[in-house]
């Protein structure tokens, strides 16, 4: 027999280890962490042998210093980095990769909400519909956001903000979501670049709704295309010519591309957060996957709002490290989607190393605020362990801030998160893809993170 003192000693011990094999990231067995797999890489390389999926022949390469100023001086408090290197920084992703958006709100800019329901989801939630107009013409360029908000919390609500890849309306099964009358990429539902009825409910594996509401968040999503149909078309249509100051015709070489637009969307909709009493604007989650990855790190750089900042699987120009040349590479994106990034960025194709930044200081503009980074074990064309580098080398940043940073030196164990520092971090098994376990892994950094710092947005 086992006495009950014995009993509460064993437990302790468990729980302290398995405390430990999440937070400083033993991972199970795995203490070396995370790495791809051999069978992986060979196939891959034969597969695209421009490609380096091959950890040696990653090139040796210098960071530039986060807390380096232009002019060579040291920055050596929060004072001077907030005064001087966070806005010279902003300035040089503006420049040089992402490009300049239109500063602030748009004056003429409405919401109408359309659909109110105070018992959707058979009474789990409350759903609202808005329209943004964002030039505050019928006719002008115009998003939905949809919103689900939990009815059985204390309002305001915490929410979560995400951009989606083919429309409002496949979330969800939802029949009351407006079914979008946007372009479309091609995909199944897709008829003559528009969506079709079928395609209600095709992205729902991505959005484990009730799961969030039922953890006490809110969900706003917007689809993507309403504010920049991605592809490219000379910045014709979405947002652009709406805002875009032509120079004798042309745009500049720093104008923003898509992704500094689909950002800037998501700044409006905080503007509209901002309006309602039952979302809690303090803390706002921005988050999105993949290309929506790399612009919800933007959109969190750029607007301080957003309380915590989340990037799943995001890659090149987005977490991932440009100066590994693993994976997908600059050349490689701007050839393949020139639309994204300003005119600039392909300056440094094949040239990572003269860009004056690089994706570790993107996450440092988010410091001291939560940000949450993931990848996946069999997305190496998004480079894991770059995007891991990044946070690592974010973190003297928030470190100057007076918060707790990543914590760890080396990748985590596969599906092994690192959510106590004000950087997070997983990799998790399988491919590149929005899984529920990513949301579970979110809402427990947000759980953690909210209740401890009760951001305030400015
Ligand atoms: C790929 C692109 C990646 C990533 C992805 C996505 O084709 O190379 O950078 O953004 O698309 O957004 O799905």
């Amino acid at each position: 027999m086992i006495s009950s003192k014995i009993l509460l000693v064993l437990l302790a011990f468990f729980s302290i280890v398995s405390f430990l094999t999440e937070d400083l990231c033993l991972g199970g067995m795995d203490n070396d962490g995370w790495k791809a797999s051999p069978e992986l890489v060979v196939k891959l390389m034969q597969r695209h042998s421009e490609t380096n999926y091959d950890e040696q022949k990653v090139p040796e390469y210098t960071l530039p210093d986060p807390l380096l100023m232009s002019d060579g001086t040291k920055v050596t408090n929060a004072q001077v980095w907030r005064a001087k290197r966070r806005p010279e920084v902003l300035e040089l992703f503006r420049t040089h990769v992402y490009g300049r958006s239109p500063i602030g709100r748009p004056q003429d800019m409405t919401f109408k909400v359309f659909d109110l329901e105070r018992r959707a989801l058979g009474g789990l939630a409350t759903r609202s519909q808005v329209a943004v107009d964002f030039t505050g013409k019928q006719n002008g360029p115009e998003m939905d956001i949809l919103i689900y908000l939990p009815n059985d919390r204390k309002k305001p609500i915490p929410t979560f903000v995400i951009l989606n890849f083919g429309g409002n309306h496949t979330i969800h099964s939802d029949p009351a979501i407006k079914l979008s009358g946007s372009w479309m990429r091609p995909g199944s539902g897709i008829v003559k670049n528009r969506a079709s009825a079928d395609s209600r409910g095709k992205a729902s594996s991505r959005f484990p709704v009730e799961e969030i509401l039922k953890r006490g968040y809110g969900l706003a999503t917007i689809y993507y295309g309403d504010i920049d149909p991605d592809f490219h078309d000379g910045f014709k249509n979405g947002i652009h010519p709406a805002f875009d100051k032509l120079r004798e015709g042309k745009r500049a070489s720093d104008a923003w591309g898509s992704i500094g637009a689909w950002a800037w969307g998501l700044s409006r909709a905080m503007d509209y957060f901002e309006t309602n009493a039952d979302i809690d604007h303090e803390r706002v989650i921005v988050l999105g996957h993949s290309r929506l990855g790399k612009t919800a790190l933007w959109a969190g750089a750029r607007d301080e709002r957003f309380a915590i900042v989340i990037s799943n699987n995001s890659g090149c120009g987005g977490a991932a490290l440009s100066r590994r040349r693993f994976g997908e590479t600059v050349g490689r994106i701007n050839t393949s989607f020139p639309h994204w990034f300003c005119e600039n960025f392909k300056k440094y194709n094949g040239k990572e190393d003269d860009l004056p930044v690089d994706q570790h200081m993107l996450i440092a503009l988010i410091a001291p605020r939560p940000v949450y980074v993931t990848s996946a074990d069999e997305d190496l064309w998004a480079d894991p362990k770059g995007e891991f580098l990044a946070c690592k080398h974010a973190a003297p940043v928030y470190r100057m801030l007076g918060a707790k940073g990543l914590g760890i030196d080396h990748m985590p164990g596969l599906d092994s998160p690192i959510k106590a520092g004000n950087i997070g971090y997983h990799v998790r098994s399988g491919r590149h893809n929005l899984t529920e376990y990513d949301w579970q892994k979110f809402m427990d950094f947000a759980d953690l993170h909210l209740v401890m710092s009760g951001q305030s947005g400015n």
